[in-house]
């Protein structure tokens, strides 16, 4: 029986566990060797924090004994579920292959590597070509971390787990399956989590700040354990003590399924943002909806992608608290009556319809070091009648198994699209229930500690994730009109003093609108409030564009049979921002122009950012030691500190250890890929990594358009030099995109091609992660060289997947777009791979036209080749198979215009980067300084600094530490 502990393969999965015997999966578990543990930069700050434990810690005993209903509740489901995954086969290797050997098979070509990186180096900072330069704020200063305050128990934590692994399956540690010991170990550290969570409550209601609710469909939050480990400043010691009672962190981490209700990008910003806003030290909700299946799984079959359900709550959740004293109800259909009272006032009631209750769960959001836990509240859907057993009245009966359905319905699923709208009903049922919920629970929670609701906006904002939340805007109207009485005016003024609405995409698909019918049906005395706002702003609009009817066209609220979102949070929003520089500037330049004109003083961008906490203290330890090692640890919540490793960047030590590091990381990977896709792939080769959703605009296509392109290559010049390269992919496409699930049959089938030709010699491996995630991305991006930011030019809002890979160390290759142009403007453009239109040539095409991607093919050989091999038999027997990829790079058939993302306009630039990603890499040193620099240089980019200019510019919260 193998069950040595690994050293620096981090995650495993269930997958290739799940056919273990029932005693492997007993003692895989067990970590037998004791590693030599080296000290992370949390545990090292904990460890000079002041003893406190003597205050905060509680007798074991009454912890355990301390258990909710829920928790119990909890935990007896989790007793009762088969215990399905076991934990990872142990393997035995380490890899510790030494820096020097890591490019060892490189070709020597120094000499044009060197001069290139001459001219790129003294090369002037990319030019930004648009006006956007001057719109960009002053610096953010981002507070300095403060001093620990939280302390640790690490006998207790042991004590803890030992109890609830008894209690909960009354088993031993060495009996109990690893899936148990994560719950164990879960509501060992919930036990800890929970004093925080009461004592920044207090302090929230002595302090009375101003809070802001993060109003948003979606929030990606991955798994949760390490994560609290790791802002509890309690990971080491927590891996030290499962490491003494015989288990092994990682293969426990691996138990906890992905909190994926989110798509992408989208998602896993509000989740970043918590982190931040707790790390911080504001008060903040986030508010989102539990689904049942969050985004679906994604199974390789064929090289075709197949979605299977996410039933992510299968096994419980350890971490959430189900609330029920916070039940709101939540109306949808019927019709509205009007009564008038004495004074001649209308009173409005919603009659004849359809109830659910929306019950809460909350999970515990923990900031890093401070003590502080906000709160993401995420609402259940319950019929508010159960069967009544005794009511066989036919109508009765009816109704009930109706609301029964209408509850079950409206959190079932999360929509798997990602910037696309679908329009679907039940779509606008579910952002409805929990945006009613929400505001109803905000309004209430402020009225039990203020009297004046005229002045709810100095305590409360709520910040709009896209339009998806934009009905908070009429639901605020209608509580304070129809249940506290106030007038439109003194509604109105309240409601836009509250809303604020963050637009994060251009893509026209994108873009909500309801049909009249839908909506009015759905939410009759919402309508009624959105059609008055209409009304109103039109006679706003009539009034600075006399006799303008174009105006009214292009701007209104209701028009042409649709309620259009985007203009109903802008002309309500006190605040409207884009997630880029480059984003903001085209939407007041070209998308929201006329808005623009109308309201300038509202438009802002808030350039998105990612918590380092996550993407490189948890996912990336190794490098994290090591930036620590460096510029101490005040990284971790300064991120701008870590520029400090600018000087080591040239430093030949430094080099090679930093190297080092990520070869391990690749090493990791590998190992990664080989229990997951069965490939070798050498860890001396470039990681070039694409990984995001698959959308068009995104251009995977290009990618590996590009990739076969080089295959012709080498099969045609052997004898031509090539640096061994590894292109990995990962990438769910919505259910329904077909040209994206094509292209990922793509990516197969020219992954199987390639992989399988030993006349290569393993130049070009090819591979596709299976179901891409939060919880793989993190050891995705640590070993990462090439980050594969290609998207066309103005379509990318921003990005944030660029921001992980800067941050650990992958040197970009991409279009000037999104956040893209402040990565380069931080990092210089000599240490990027920039290639392609730019946004006002994209722009500029598409508005006047003077692109055919016919006359590339026609005078390109190399293209053309490409493209007939996709429908000439090479990577399918069946010809037709790929066709539909083929025309739309070419006719008008399926779009309007063909090559709608210039894919084949950019081919060559890309190509001729690629080549120059070659070169550098050859030379090693360059290459370490150029990844150096990206991780250096990459302060801008923490969601911290997003966070404080949210807080400082839109939202004005107040500062709480405990
Ligand atoms: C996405 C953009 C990304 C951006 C994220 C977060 C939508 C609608 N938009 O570029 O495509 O990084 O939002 O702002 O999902």
């Amino acid at each position: 029986m193998a069950a040595t502990k690994k050293t620096t393969a981090k995650k495993e999965t269930a997958k290739s566990t799940a056919k273990k015997t029932s005693t492997e999966k007993k003692t895989a578990v067990k970590a037998t060797a004791k590693a030599p543990a080296k000290k992370t930069a949390a545990t090292k700050t904990a460890a000079k924090a002041p003893a406190k434990k003597a205050a905060t810690a509680k007798p074991a005993a009454k912890a355990p004994a301390k258990k909710t209903a829920a928790k119990t509740t909890a935990a007896k489901t989790a007793a009762k579920a088969p215990a399905k995954k076991a934990a990872p086969a142990k393997k035995s290797t380490t890899a510790k292959a030494p820096a020097k050997k890591a490019a060892a098979k490189a070709p020597a070509k120094k000499t044009a590597a060197k001069t290139t990186a001459k001219k790129a180096a003294t090369a002037k900072k990319a030019p930004a070509k648009t006006a956007a330069k001057k719109a960009e704020p002053k610096k953010v200063k981002i507070p300095k971390a403060k001093k620990p305050t939280i302390t640790f128990d690490k006998e207790l934590f042991k004590r803890s787990v030992l109890y609830n692994v008894r209690t909960l399956y009354r088993k031993n540690m060495d009996e109990a399956t690893p899936q148990q010991v994560f719950q164990a170990v879960s509501y060992a550290i919930k036990d800890q989590i929970v004093d925080y969570w009461m004592k920044t409550q207090e302090a929230y209601e002595r302090e009375d700040p101003k809070t802001v609710y993060y109003l948003s469909m979606e929030f990606l939050m991955g798994r949760a354990l390490g994560n609290n480990m790791i802002n509890l400043m309690a990971y080491k010691d927590a891996k030290d003590a499962l490491e003494e009672l015989g288990v092994d962190i990682n293969v426990i981490e691996d138990q906890e399924p992905d909190a994926a209700l989110g798509n992408g990008g989208l998602g896993r910003l509000a989740a970043c943002f918590l982190d931040s806003l707790a790390t911080l030290g504001y008060s903040a909700y986030g508010c989102g909806i539990r689904y049942r299946y969050g985004m679906f799984k994604q199974e390789i079959r064929d090289g075709f992608q197949v979605e299977v359900p996410d039933n992510w709550l299968d096994n419980g959740n350890p971490f959430e608290l189900r609330r029920p004293e916070y039940t709101k109800e939540v109306r949808f259909g019927g019709y509205v009556s009007v009564r008038t009272d004495e004074k001649g006032r209308n009173h409005y009631y919603q009659e004849g319809y359809q109830a659910v209750k929306a019950v809460p769960y909350d999970h515990p959001v923990i900031g890093y070091g401070n003590g502080i836990v906000n709160t993401l509240r995420i609402w259940d859907a319950e019929p508010v009648d159960c069967f009544r057993l005794d009511s066989f009245d036919k109508g009765d009966y009816q109704k009930a198994v109706e609301q029964e359905n209408l509850a079950r319905n409206i959190v079932e699923v999360l929509y798997p699209n990602d910037n696309h709208y679908a329009g679907k009903e039940l779509r606008l049922k579910q952002q409805y229930f929990f945006i009613s919920a929400s505001v109803q629970e905000a309004v209430a929670k402020y009225m039990r500690n203020h009297k004046d609701i005229k002045k709810f906006y100095e305590k409360v904002t709520f910040q709009l994730n896209d339009t998806h939340p934009t009905v908070a805007i009429a639901e605020l109207m209608r509580i304070l009109m129809d249940e506290y009485y106030l007038t439109w005016d003194e509604a109105w003024k309240v409601t836009t003093k509250t809303c604020a609405y963050t637009n994060h995409t251009i893509m026209a698909e994108a873009l909500e609108k309801w049909p009249i019918e839908l909506f009015s049906r759905l939410l009759p005395r919402i309508y009624q409030i959105v059609e008055e706002i209409n009304r109103r702003f039109i006679a706003e609009i009539e009034a600075k564009y006399p006799g303008n009817k174009d105006k009214i066209a292009k701007m209104a609220i209701v028009y042409d049979g649709q309620v259009k979102m985007a203009h109903l949070a802008i002309v309500a929003g006190y605040s409207v921002n884009g997630v880029a520089r480059l984003h903001t500037e085209i939407l007041k330049n070209q998308e929201l122009k006329d808005f623009y004109d109308m309201y300038p003083a509202k438009f802002n961008n808030k350039t998105n950012g990612i918590t380092q906490r996550r993407f490189l203290l948890h996912g990336n330890p190794l490098l994290a030691d090591w930036v620590t090692d460096h510029v101490g640890d005040e990284w971790i919540t300064d991120l701008p500190q870590i520029k400090g490793l600018k000087v080591y960047a040239s430093d030949k030590k430094a080099q090679a250890e930093f190297m080092n590091i990520k070869y391990q990381n690749k090493v990791r990977l590998a190992k990664y890929i080989k229990e997951h896709n069965g490939i070798d792939v050498d860890p001396r080769s470039i990681f070039d990594v694409q990984v995001k959703r698959l959308h068009e605009y995104k251009r995977q296509l290009l990618n590996i358009l590009h990739i076969m392109y080089l295959y012709n290559e080498i099969k045609e010049h052997p004898e031509k030099e090539f640096f061994p390269r590894t292109f990995i992919f990962g990438a769910k496409a919505a259910a329904g995109y077909k040209n994206a699930k094509l292209t990922i049959k793509l990516i197969n089938s020219v992954a199987d091609v390639i992989n399988n030709d030993k006349s290569i010699d393993g130049k070009i491996k090819v591979v596709f992660i299976e179901n891409y995630r939060v919880s793989n991305a993190e050891i995705i991006f640590a070993a990462a060289d090439v980050s594969e930011q290609i998207s066309t030019a103005s379509k990318e809002a921003s990005g944030t997947g660029n921001m992980k890979f800067m941050l650990n160390g992958a040197v970009t290759i991409g279009t000037m777009d999104g956040a893209n142009v402040e990565i380069v403007e931080e990092v210089g453009e000599e240490n990027a791979f920039i290639f392609g239109l730019s946004s006002d040539e994209v722009i500029r095409f598409e508005n006047y036209g003077g692109y055919d991607p016919m006359e590339i093919f026609n005078n390109d050989p190399d293209v053309r080749k490409v493209l007939m091999q996709l429908i000439n038999g090479t990577y399918a027997e069946d010809t037709e198979l790929f066709r539909p990829l083929y025309n739309s790079l070419l006719n008008t058939l399926s779009t309007s215009k063909a090559d709608t993302y210039f894919i084949l306009k950019d081919f060559k630039s890309y190509a001729a980067a690629q080549k120059r990603v070659e070169e550098a890499y050859m030379d090693k040193k360059r290459w370490a300084y150029m990844a150096m620099m990206n991780v250096a240089c990459s302060g801008k980019f923490t969601s911290d600094r997003t966070i404080k200019q949210y807080v400082d510019e839109i939202w004005k919260l107040d500062h709480v530490s405990l």
